[in-house]
């Protein structure tokens, strides 16, 4: 058996002789994660890109927007072929529109490893050829990475530096969870962790828990939790109400506002209005309910916590806003177990008590182009080039991009309205994409390049907080002709003339003992690489968010403008968005639905990664992506549990395996992310996603005009059974046109 990691944690691997991969978790591992059954997929899936290949219409017809992009078959072709008229593309573009015509943002997860990691091997390589447009931010927490540098100084504290679980352990008495602490994205870290802690901190939290969320699951059965099954989207007004019985019975803590916090007042006034009976007809929650849960915060030591989920909506800025108001009027931020805390049951590090070191990196140069995104602008690039919009204050105009390149992310994943996205992927000259498998965006592509997996290579693995630096050693050989994405770049940088300046003449081994000298030098690179891991030096076991601040805030004021927690912003008020005012504001979504889909990070898989894996597959229903509804709105739609059922909306339709659960608060239905979309142009009731995918319902709008993020978790949808000829799943199954190349 040899090490690995992944982003759901590390393992060892070997394969069998009759070719099946054997996978063990860590021994040292407490709960490994589920994920790892899916990493057979990995090594030999039909899904595997094996050879360089290039669509049909960009083949006979060259560069320029196509329709067809999507639709064609593609063609193999040589590997020094391929990388010929890459090379020579790549300097077309260059030449004729300048480097920042080509968009490298190429957000996405990649896989775990620090030499190998696609996004840094693309942005060095495009740094050493002149540059590209960028893209900033995340889809994970884009809004409030925006937002929280206004409200508390830095975005950085809150979503890095979280209370750890200890300290709330001994200190917390009550846990108000909006969003819940989901324990199945816990596993999940970039990069992986060794050591998954976080599911046992959760089981301990029994009694402790209001559990504020549309799905019971969000926290673990075993957690003995109160639930308060929230309409989704109605946060914001559910703790506005809160504020106002805080108010009206005199229990918010005055001396910490005046001390800590500018803008109350303004705030408070906003409040008055706010009653709980106002805030039970928006929230589904009753009233008294309202008014018990706000007297028994004030009378605890309580936490609030908020999961990136509520922030990746349209206003996703208001309930992050709103609790860190919340918690400033119970006096407690900066406390032991107490205050706000963002992204626990999120992902596995937030409140981990490892080391926080910085580990080893490949270094990506400097992007001479400063144009950018906010991340989740994409179609709106491509589609609306020299068009103005707002972002944090500024006025920005999208650049005109003439080459797409992605490596390592999947944007007919990750982002919303994907038919929209289609037709922003008509638009440029040329899409370039290195991939392992043939995902949606390697069909939407003009030139797929077969990518290894991270089995197939040798890298240094370590997540955020991880106990242990992993030598990730190779455990097969590529499939097919794939090659790393280093070895990709590294022939393009010799075709274009700079291939010392890519790989400074080492071999991806000498990479490794490179990166791994510069970062410490005990014990030396080959026993590292013998033993197959270093464990790390432990880290904090108690810290408690701004405890510097609370106990000195003239020595640790926070670097917003005024030092203090800005519950009304000036910076932000003087923007004058209406989508985002100075301070934090109930607004109401939109678009209203018969059902609220929640579209949420799938328990089966890591976003779209491995969904021909074991574990993926055995979740699906009739073959498609599972669809989770309360069973009286099934019941009045006449679905019975196995049936396929249409999810749809005016932006598009999916097919889905219906489950009955009344986990799923009325109302609501939950259909994840991640089955590879699988569009069918000529179905009779219009386009739909044979597969399941949610984006293709999600709407392509930002949170607000401040962050621009990514809103993606919710859309207004209705379901009914479907009873028509139920299309094949196609999307994995490569799209390959055999024999005439
Ligand atoms: N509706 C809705 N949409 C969402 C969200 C939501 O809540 N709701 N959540 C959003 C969030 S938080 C995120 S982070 C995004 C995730 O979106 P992505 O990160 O884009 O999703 P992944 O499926 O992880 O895509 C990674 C891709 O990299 C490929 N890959 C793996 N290793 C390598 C490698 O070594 N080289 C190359 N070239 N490729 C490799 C994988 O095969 C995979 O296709 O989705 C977002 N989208
Ligand atoms: N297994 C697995 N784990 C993962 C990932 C994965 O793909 N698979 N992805 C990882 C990544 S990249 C990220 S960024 C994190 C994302 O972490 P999150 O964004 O926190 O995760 P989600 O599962 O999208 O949402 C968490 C819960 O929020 C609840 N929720 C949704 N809308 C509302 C609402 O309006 N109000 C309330 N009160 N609750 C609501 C949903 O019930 C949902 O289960 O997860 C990480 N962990
Ligand atoms: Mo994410």
């Amino acid at each position: 058996m040899k090490p690995s990691t992944s982003h759901w944690g590390a393992f060892s691997a070997e394969t069998a002789p009759d070719g099946r991969l054997r996978v063990e978790p860590h021994p040292a591992d407490p709960a490994p994660s589920p994920l790892l059954g899916n990493l057979a997929a990995a090594l030999d899936d039909p899904s595997r890109v094996a050879r360089p290949a290039v669509r049909r219409g960009w083949l006979e017809n060259g560069p320029g927007p196509d329709s067809r992009r999507g639709r064609d078959k593609f063609v193999e072709l040589p590997w020094e072929d391929v990388l010929d008229r890459l090379a020579a593309e790549l300097d077309r573009v260059r030449r004729e529109h300048g480097n920042q015509a080509i968009f490298g943002g190429s957000y996405g997860w990649a896989s775990a490893g620090r030499f190998h990691h696609a996004q840094s091997q693309l942005h060095r390589f495009l740094n050493t050829i002149g540059g590209f447009t960028a893209s900033r931010n995340t889809y994970s927490n884009g809004t409030s990475s925006v937002l929280l540098p206004h409200v508390v100084g830095d975005s950085h504290a809150v979503l890095r530096q979280a209370s750890t679980w200890p300290t709330i352990a001994e200190r917390t008495e009550l846990i108000v969870a909006f969003g819940g602490m989901p324990e199945k994205n816990v596993y999940v870290t970039p990069g992986g962790v060794t050591r998954h802690q976080t599911s046992a901190h959760l089981a301990r939290l029994g009694g402790r828990v209001a559990l504020i969320s549309p799905l019971r699951d969000d926290l673990p059965s075993t957690v003995d939790a109160r639930w308060y099954p929230v309409r989704p989207a109605t946060d914001t007004a559910l703790m506005l109400a809160l504020g106002h019985t805080l108010v009206a019975e005199n229990l918010h803590d005055r001396a910490f506002l005046d001390r800590y916090c500018v803008g109350y007042p303004e705030f408070e006034r906003s409040l008055l209005d706010k009653t709980p009976e106002w805030a039970a007809g928006i929230t589904g929650i009753p009233a008294a309910d309202i008014v018990a849960l706000a007297r028994e915060m004030a009378a605890h030591r309580t936490l609030i916590t908020v999961t990136w989920s509520l922030q990746r909506t349209e206003h996703g800025e208001q309930p992050v806003w709103a609790a860190i108001a919340l918690a400033a009027m119970l006096g407690q931020i900066g406390l032991p177990g107490g205050g706000f805390g963002h992204g626990y049951g999120s992902m596995g590090d937030v409140g981990d008590t490892g080391p926080e070191l910085r580990v080893p990196s490949l270094p990506q140069g400097v992007n001479p182009v400063d144009e950018y995104i906010p991340v989740a602008r994409i179609a709106d690039l491509l589609l609306c080039p020299g068009e103005a919009y707002d972002y944090n204050g500024e006025v920005r105009r999208y650049p005109d991009i003439r080459l797409v390149y992605w490596a390592g992310g999947n944007p007919f994943h990750h982002h919303q309205d994907l038919n929209r996205l289609r037709r922003a992927f008509t638009r440029p000259d040329t899409v370039v994409v290195h991939e392992p498998h043939w995902t949606a965006t390697a069909r939407h592509a003009d030139i797929v390049l077969p990518a290894t997996t991270s089995l197939e290579r040798e890298d240094l693995g370590s997540g955020r907080r991880d106990t242990h630096l992993i030598a990730m050693h190779r455990i097969a050989e590529p499939a097919g002709e794939a090659r790393d994405d280093y070895a990709t770049f590294a022939a393009l940088a010799d075709r274009l003339g700079v291939s010392t300046a890519f790989t400074e003449g080492r071999t991806p081994r000498q990479w490794l003992e490179h990166l791994y000298g510069e970062w410490g030098d005990e014990p030396s690179f080959a026993d590292f690489w013998a033993a197959g891991e270093l464990p790390l030096p432990p880290g904090r076991e108690h810290h408690t968010l701004f405890a510097d601040f609370r106990a000195a805030p003239q020595a640790h004021p926070l670097r917003t403008p005024s030092g203090r927690i800005e519950i009304t912003s000036a910076t932000i008020a003087g923007f004058g968005y209406p989508d985002c005012p100075g301070h934090p504001v109930w607004l109401p979504p939109t678009e209203t639905g018969p059902l609220w889909l929640i579209a949420n990070q799938p328990h089966t898989r890591l976003h779209s990664q491995l969904d021909a894996g074991e574990v993926s597959q055995a979740g699906k229903v009739a073959g498609r992506e599972a669809i989770r509804l309360n069973p009286g709105d099934a019941a009045s739609r006449g679905i019975a549990p196995g049936d396929v059922v249409r999810v749809f909306n005016t932006r598009g339709a999916c097919l889905a395996g219906a489950v009955l659960d009344d986990a799923v608060r009325p109302g609501v239905a939950q259909l994840p992310t991640g089955a590879w979309f699988d569009p069918v142009d000529d179905h009779p009731a219009g386009p739909l996603c044979a597969h399941g995918n949610p984006n293709v319902l999600t709407a392509d709008i930002p949170s607000s005009r401040l962050s621009q993020g990514c809103a993606g978790q919710h859309a207004a949808v209705d379901v009914e059974r479907y009873t028509g000829p139920v299309p094949p799943v196609r999307a994995l199954r490569p799209p390959i046109e055999r024999g005439n190349a």
